[in-house]
């Protein structure tokens, strides 16, 4: 197992900071990455929203296996009793959809309002979840049709904005940034595998490595013939694919930085691939 190194000292803060953001809100648009539901998952959740309304958003769909995304949608709403929607960030069929939801969860908490005397307002949302699971792609999707900004509130850093997505709905434009706990090292290993924790704290030989063994295991076909390895000959490991690949560096050594990095990328681009690295787990 990789060693990934994390801070325990940054999350107390990182937490108070994300609760601030969150006191401010009606309902919650929480989400996760489609290849990694589990582990892109904040365990905390529910302590931090309390009984705020939330939707589940399944980013990177496009990315992710087309089986795996039905059947983790399912799961995810049966076990939360939340609408879980599937998205990716070049069709706007799914934006109208988180938008619709989105005000149709507020709905109650502006009834309330009215009915204390208060006059009606926008729903207000955020949107939530860890690093580059596709936050900001999603906010600038539902500010596009609408560059309104409605003004700063105290409470959150200046340059915080309530931004009018419709009559009925605003946003505020900065994402609430998720803080990683990353005790558990095989969760770890996947959130740097999808590009979630900054290159610093892992080693990208280890890393790459991990989701080699991961891929032979999941999807062993996508791994011989994107690579040009056969299996029951050769170990999947990054020598054997550098030299199936070819990538060599002077006197025919296999290039395995190369081989680690290209790798990586060639999963995170989605060139190997619809890939999803979690299965449901059994009940
Ligand atoms: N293929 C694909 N890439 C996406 C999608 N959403 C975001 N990305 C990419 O993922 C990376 C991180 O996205 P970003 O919105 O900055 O994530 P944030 O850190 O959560 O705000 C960027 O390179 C985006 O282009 C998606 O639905 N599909
Ligand atoms: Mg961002």
């Amino acid at each position: 197992m990789p060693t990934i190194h994390w801070y325990p000292g940054h999350i107390a803060k990182a937490e108070r900071k994300l609760q601030e953001k969150v006191n401010l809100i009606d309902i919650i648009l929480e989400v996760i990455d489609s290849r990694i539901p589990l582990s892109s998952k904040y365990e905390g959740i529910e302590k931090l929203t309390g009984d705020k309304p939330r939707l589940i958003i399944m980013s990177k769909a496009d990315l992710a296996d087309p089986e795996y995304n039905a059947k983790w949608q399912e799961y995810l709403s049966k076990k939360t009793g939340l609408s879980v929607i599937l998205t990716n960030t070049s069709s706007s069929k799914d934006l109208s959809h988180i938008i619709k939801e989105a005000v149709d969860l507020g709905k109650p908490k502006i009834a309330q309002l009215i009915s204390k005397g208060l006059l009606p307002r926008p729903v207000r949302t955020i949107v939530i979840g860890m690093p580059n699971v596709g936050k900001s792609s999603i906010i600038n999707k539902l500010i596009q049709t609408s560059k309104v900004k409605v003004g700063a509130k105290a409470g959150v850093t200046r340059v915080a904005q309530w931004v009018r997505v419709n009559p009925k709905l605003e946003l505020l434009d900065t994402p609430g940034i998720i803080p990683m706990k990353l005790d558990n090292q095989e969760r770890a290993a996947k959130l740097a595998i999808v590009n979630s924790i900054s290159e610093n704290a892992y080693d990208t030989l280890e890393i790459a490595q991990e989701f080699v063994n991961l891929l032979a295991d999941l999807y062993p076909e996508l791994l011989e013939d994107h690579y040009n390895i056969d299996l029951k000959e050769t170990s999947p490991t990054l020598e054997n694919i550098a030299i199936a690949r070819n990538w060599l560096i002077l006197g025919g050594v296999p290039d395995i930085n190369r081989c680690a990095s290209r790798i990586l990328s060639d999963f995170r681009n989605g060139r190997i691939g619809r890939i999803t690295l979690e299965s449901i787990p059994p009940n």
